[in-house]
């Protein structure tokens, strides 16, 4: 007796089994060939959102292809559990943030079980345990033995309302990432990690196959420029050397820049400017650099009065002070060439800075310029170098500069040092000392974990809660033994994701970050899976931390994600699901009512996986009807079979078959599972069909639902289970082959076509049984034969019989 879908009657059933089955528990001891799979591992900010399901969902269905396709799969799951969220949401609650943060965990654990994805829980982690940030530290230890870890007093992007210090990377738009707050500067001694040692080498993406523009992203983050440091000097001898890429534009400069930050400004101010600069001063350091590179922003600046020398004409410049030089980039000074620069235009054009033209825009007619001529020409009023080609120009001032010693060639990155001091509690303690006699004194290997205190009182207070923590705080120095105190700031919680791929390789591990023969077996990673928007962050750190790592000589590769693929966003009527818009899907109610299977296919049947979608309740009706159909096309034949007799469809059945592995097999090498979830559907209704009509013999037709829940399997795993265990087949599907198809059994048929031309055959055709007339006639009127007969003639008629003639009347 046929029963009706319902999938809540055996999900959890068969997630239990698996889960008791141990079905996805990655082998350390197995031949078949390795391949680890790795999404970013969520943060525990509370629930899983639709948008973890959007990621997680069609990673799970490559993971199970791969699984049948013969291949040791290892996709390992954990949690990044440490940070602000976790910190916030205790302050505002009054709750320890380790409780809240387990709570959470809990929670997305039994969310993700509920998908039903296939992850491997025996590697599970947390990067809030000490068990894990005792590793967190031990890298900090061996990047600080490397000269990799360095304290610097350096001005922080301050986040006045969350009180801590941020990285530039969580600087958006000038505002904090988290509560978007517009952040400040402030000066503090802060942990940096050297990522910049290896600017180069990361920019350096040979060998990995990973998004066209996730490469940009960190291209462009890091920031390669190639130019001239030149020495100007002010009138009175201080050196002012600036960083350009247009030495050819030298001759040009009317106006020198200095950084509001550089120590030169107080200087060199003369007596009568110096209330207005400091004036000045005050006032930038409010802004953000991305307001202050912005070049829809109006300039600001001040004369200071003092005069600088052009290195090159021996011209005599004015020194001014402005925001949109930063202090951090190049040398902190500019050479302001306003014929050349835009900015600089803008700049010179508001203060009434004489503008001088030294390359030759084409047909000019020596009138002022309306805006910066940026493109190549021959360099004019350039001493020497007159009539030279800009772009050639560019080569011959670097000699000069070179050979002059005024200068030399020069490479700048945008990328700077990571900043990974943080005032706050909920992070790994950097495992430092401060003893009145050693000085800084790194915390001995074996003394690691230093954890963090547990009774702390945690506020927002700009300083780290941990200073307030008395018996925590107060040690002794692991050299000298006197009385010494801990650094209290913790570690950016992106420290703690930078690494955590090569745990999952041994998570239990004990005695090092990680058991050298199961690092050997895993890493790198196969596959990543994750948003694009971390193409500058976590990507890029992974990829620094990795290198340092190998450069210590702790393994040979030196790329940890060697495929990367990013998936798109989920949208809802169109705008970016959000609380505030009140469009946000709750993936558990649908799972709840439609099953986990229905919301898995619908998240891939939204749009190509790497472009995102559009959620609608409609959409995910359809899904669900096309799993009913597939339950109710078993229950018929389960309760129907097909007895011997017509077979007048099977070869038809046949082809239609392996051509839908072909298909459904190609498309999920690529990640195209909207397409792939076409061609299951386009097969389902081919099945139905053929059911209703009963054209086909037993054995095909068992082999034919066979296949459909085999290729099934990956995208709707319980119900693919359930009719296969309904079905009497060997259990589990998910430990079965994936189908091959067979190239002659896909083949179409082909027969064979006489074409005449009024009346007298000129050619035959060989095409696909069932061709229609208009592709019958493409295919004879592009034969030369026939071509030849038709040439200067005009068609009249043409008779078409289906698989056997094509009469072409033509006068
Ligand atoms: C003179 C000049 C003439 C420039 C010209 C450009 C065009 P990228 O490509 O980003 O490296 N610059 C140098 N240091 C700076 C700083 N700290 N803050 C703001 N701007 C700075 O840009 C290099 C150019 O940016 C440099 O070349 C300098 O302006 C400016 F026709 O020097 B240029
Ligand atoms: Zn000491």
């Amino acid at each position: 007796m046929a029963t009706g879908y319902n999938p809540v009657t055996f999900e959890r059933r068969w997630q239990d089994q698996w889960a008791a089955d141990e079905l996805y528990l990655a082998n350390n001891d197995d031949d078949r060939p390795k391949w680890y799979f790795l999404d970013m591992f969520p943060y525990t900010s509370g629930d899983l959102h639709i948008g973890h399901w959007y990621a997680y969902g069609p990673a799970d269905v490559m993971a199970r292809y791969m699984r049948m396709k013969g291949y040791n799969v290892m996709r390992p799951i954990g949690f990044d559990s440490f940070g602000l969220p976790a910190e916030n949401a205790a302050i505002k609650g009054g709750e320890h943030p380790a409780i809240w943060t387990i709570r959470n965990i809990d929670r997305m654990r039994l969310q993700l079980k509920s998908m039903g994805g296939a992850f491997d829980w025996s590697r599970d982690l947390a990067t809030c345990l000490p068990s894990y940030y005792r590793w967190t530290q031990w890298i900090f230890l061996k990047l600080y033995e490397a000269g990799l870890a360095y304290k610097a007093m350096a001005p922080a992007n301050w986040c006045p309302s969350c009180q801590t210090v941020l990285a530039n990377e969580q600087v958006i738009d000038g505002g904090c990432e988290r509560c978007e707050s517009v952040v400040t500067k402030k000066d503090l001694e802060q942990w940096f990690y050297r990522i910049t040692k290896y600017a180069e080498e990361l920019l350096d993406h040979s060998g990995l196959d990973w998004p066209e523009r996730a490469v940009t992203d960190q291209r462009n983050w890091i920031g390669k420029s190639i130019g001239v440091e030149l020495e100007f000097r002010s009138e009175a001898g201080n050196p002012m050397p600036v960083f350009t890429t247009r030495p050819d534009t030298t001759y040009g400069v009317t106006f020198m820049v200095l950084a509001p930050e550089h120590p030169l400004v107080t200087k060199l101010t003369t007596p009568d400017r110096k209330a207005e600069v400091d004036a000045y001063i005050g006032m930038s350091r409010l802004r953000t650099e991305i307001e202050r590179l912005s070049v829809d922003r109006e300039k600001t600046g001040v004369y200071i009065g003092a005069h600088a020398v052009n290195p090159l004409s021996d011209e005599r410049i004015p020194i001014w002070v402005a925001d949109y030089v930063l202090y951090t980039y190049g040398t902190g000074i500019v050479m302001g060439v306003p014929a050349h620069d835009q900015r600089d235009f803008e700049f010179a054009e508001k203060f009434g800075v004489p503008v001088k033209v030294v390359i030759e825009p084409p047909e000019w007619d020596g009138e002022p310029l309306t805006e910066a001529y940026l493109g190549i020409g021959p360099m004019i009023n350039s001493g020497p170098f007159d009539g030279v080609r800009s772009d050639e120009g560019i080569e011959r001032v670097a000699d000069h500069v070179e050979a002059n010693s005024l200068g030399r060639r020069s490479i700048n990155y945008r990328l700077r040092d990571w900043l990974v001091s943080r005032q706050r509690y909920w992070g790994a303690p950097i495992p430092v000392v401060y003893c009145p006699e050693c000085g800084i004194v790194p915390v001995p290997e074996d003394q690691l974990p230093v954890m963090l205190p547990k009774n702390t009182e945690v506020r927002p207070t700009g300083e780290s809660p941990l200073k307030l923590a008395r018996l925590w705080l107060h040690t002794e120095c692991p050299d000298c033994g006197q009385a010494a105190t801990r650094e209290t700031d913790t570690m950016d919680s992106f420290v703690d994701s930078a690494w955590y791929f090569f745990r999952f390789a041994s998570p239990n591990h004990s005695k090092a970050m990680f058991d050298q023969e199961q690092l050997n077996k895993w890493l790198p990673v196969d596959q990543y899976v994750g948003g694009i928007e971390h193409a500058t962050k976590h990507l890029l750190y992974a990829r620094f931390i990795t290198k340092a790592l190998r450069d210590m000589g702790l393994f040979e590769f030196g790329e940890p994600f060697l495929r990367l693929f990013c998936q798109g966003v989920l949208l809802s009527q169109g705008h970016k699901m959000s609380k505030s818009r009140g469009n946000v899907a709750n993936p558990d109610n649908f799972v709840q009512r439609l099953g986990a299977d229905t919301v898995r296919a619908y998240l891939m049947f939204v749009g190509p996986w790497d472009e995102g979608g559009d959620w609608s309740d409609q959409g995910i009706n359809g899904v669900y009807r096309f799993l009913n159909r597939v339950w109710n096309l078993v229950q018929t034949y389960s309760d129907n079979p097909p007895t011997e007799g017509e077979r007048s469809a099977e070869r038809e059945l046949q082809r239609k078959l392996h051509k839908t592995i072909e298909r459904v097999t190609r498309d999920l090498e690529s990640f195209r599972f909207n397409t792939m979830l076409a061609a299951l559907m386009e097969y389902s209704n081919a099945l139905v069909q053929s059911q209703e009509a009963s054209d086909v013999g037993p054995d095909v037709w068992d082999q034919a639902i066979q296949t459909l829940l085999l290729l099934l399997a990956p995208t709707a795993p319980h119900i693919a289970e359930e009719l296969w265990f309904q079905l009497d087949k060997p259990y589990s599907i998910h430990q079965q082959s994936w189908p091959e198809h067979d190239p002659a059994l896909a083949a179409d048929e082909v027969v064979t076509v006489v074409v005449q031309v009024n009346g007298r055959v000129r050619e035959r055709l060989r095409v696909p049984v069932g061709t229609d007339q208009s592709a019958a006639y493409s295919a004879a009127t592009a034969s030369q034969r026939v071509q030849k007969y038709l040439a200067g003639k005009q068609l009249r008629k043409v008779i078409y019989r289906q698989d056997r003639l094509l009469n072409i009347v033509a006068g």
